[in-house]
């Protein structure tokens, strides 16, 4: 019989809002958000702050009108790359099978750690808040679908469990937004046929999911029953660093683009150099928006990060917009695949 699996979603708690706090005790308990002022927006803030409406993405301006006495902090990201280095050495402690999402949230497969899943949960929250001085919720369950949303449903500082037995009743009144991969469009196809929770889902067969939904009919099929087989991935390589910047008013002319990509080559170069530099690039990239959103990517082969050549591909990429106004610019490396590595994967296969 196959082994019951146990996996972990760890979140962190608001967790660059959490950071700042911790720097700053004087700020604990007051409405905090870090995020860009002027034209700026929140990348997040503490719960303090959630409690005027204030969210992430939300703009500065907004979330000023919603809670005045808002706290704005300008976003540290090299700090919060640490501590979310000390993070993930946390889950090493526990599990080679460490699957990490962004900088503040993983799955960890224990299946292979005798405890229950619930109380090597609360052992990795605990170790978190020991190495960091933060708090984590966690979503215990017997796949990697389940656990995502688990650890969402008693945050923050918090955990909950969803045990195999309980799984086809939980299933029943879980929204279909809940689903993994249902974005917006998808929510709304689903509602004008009427399907708003996964008991309705579970109620339309395969063929026809399939029909109206194709290939994804089929995972809808199984998700919707709380079926989720894919495996805690822990080696799954970055492919390429990018960055890209949605411009508050549309850039005219490519005199204008060029500006705004000495800023982004200036990041990309310092995200290369610190997270990833022992990669080897294979090309680099121009990515952009214009006004009527349709997107283009300019392409060629580099070694480096070379920067004349990436004002090239900016004239090559804005060419192609016959004088459209440009709303987004995006650069990027790709990289050379790393050579498989043989050996342990026997060991990580725990299907
Ligand atoms: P989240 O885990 O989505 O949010 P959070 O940790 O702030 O809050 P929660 O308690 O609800 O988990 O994102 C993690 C961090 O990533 C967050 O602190 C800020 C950053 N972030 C962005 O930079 N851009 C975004 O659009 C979002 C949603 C988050
Ligand atoms: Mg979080």
């Amino acid at each position: 019989m196959e082994r019951e699996r146990k996996i972990l979603h760890i979140d962190m708690d608001c967790f660059y809002a959490a950071i700042e706090m911790r720097e700053r005790p004087e700020l604990a308990g007051r409405p905090l958000a870090v995020g860009g002022r002027d034209r700026g927006v929140l990348t997040t803030c503490n719960y303090e702050a959630r409690k005027f409406g204030c969210h992430s993405a939300m703009p500065t301006y907004l979330a000023l009108r919603k809670c005045p006495q808002l706290v704005v902090v300008p976003v540290n990201s090299e700090l919060y790359r640490e501590t979310s280095q000390l993070i993930r050495r946390v889950f090493e402690e526990f599990t080679d099978l460490v699957e990490p999402l962004s900088l503040d949230e993983a799955y960890l497969d224990v299946s292979h750690l005798y405890s229950e899943g619930g109380s090597v949960a609360a052992e990795v929250r605990a170790r978190i808040k020991e190495t960091t001085r933060l708090t984590a919720s966690a979503g215990i369950a017997p796949n990697k679908f389940l656990a995502k949303i688990a650890s969402d449903w008693e945050k923050p500082d918090g955990q909950f469990e969803i045990y195999q037995d309980e799984v086809a009743a939980f299933m029943q009144e879980l929204p279909v937004e809940k689903i993994w991969g249902v974005g917006k469009r998808t929510a709304e196809k689903l509602h004008r046929l009427d399907l708003k929770t996964c008991g309705d889902l579970q109620q339309r067969s395969l063929v026809e999911l399939d029909q109206r939904f194709g290939k994804f009919g089929q995972q809808l099929h199984e998700l919707c029953r709380g079926i989720d087989q894919r495996k805690v991935n822990p080696d799954r390589e970055r492919k390429s660093v990018s960055n890209e910047r949605t411009f508050s008013e549309d850039v005219k002319n490519v005199e204008q683009g060029e500006l705004r990509l000495v800023d982004l080559l200036d990041d990309l170069e310092a995200d290369y150099e610190k997270g990833h530099s022992e990669r080897h690039i294979r090309e680099g990239f121009v990515k952009l928006k214009f006004d009527d959103f349709s997107v283009t990517t300019a392409q060629r082969a580099m070694k480096v990060v070379q920067r004349d050549a990436f004002f090239e591909l900016l004239l090559e990429a804005w060419h192609r917009g016959d004088g459209k106004a440009v709303r987004l610019i995006g650069s990027g490396v790709r990289f050379v695949a790393k050579e498989k590595e043989g050996g342990n994967d026997a060991q990580m296969e725990l299907l």
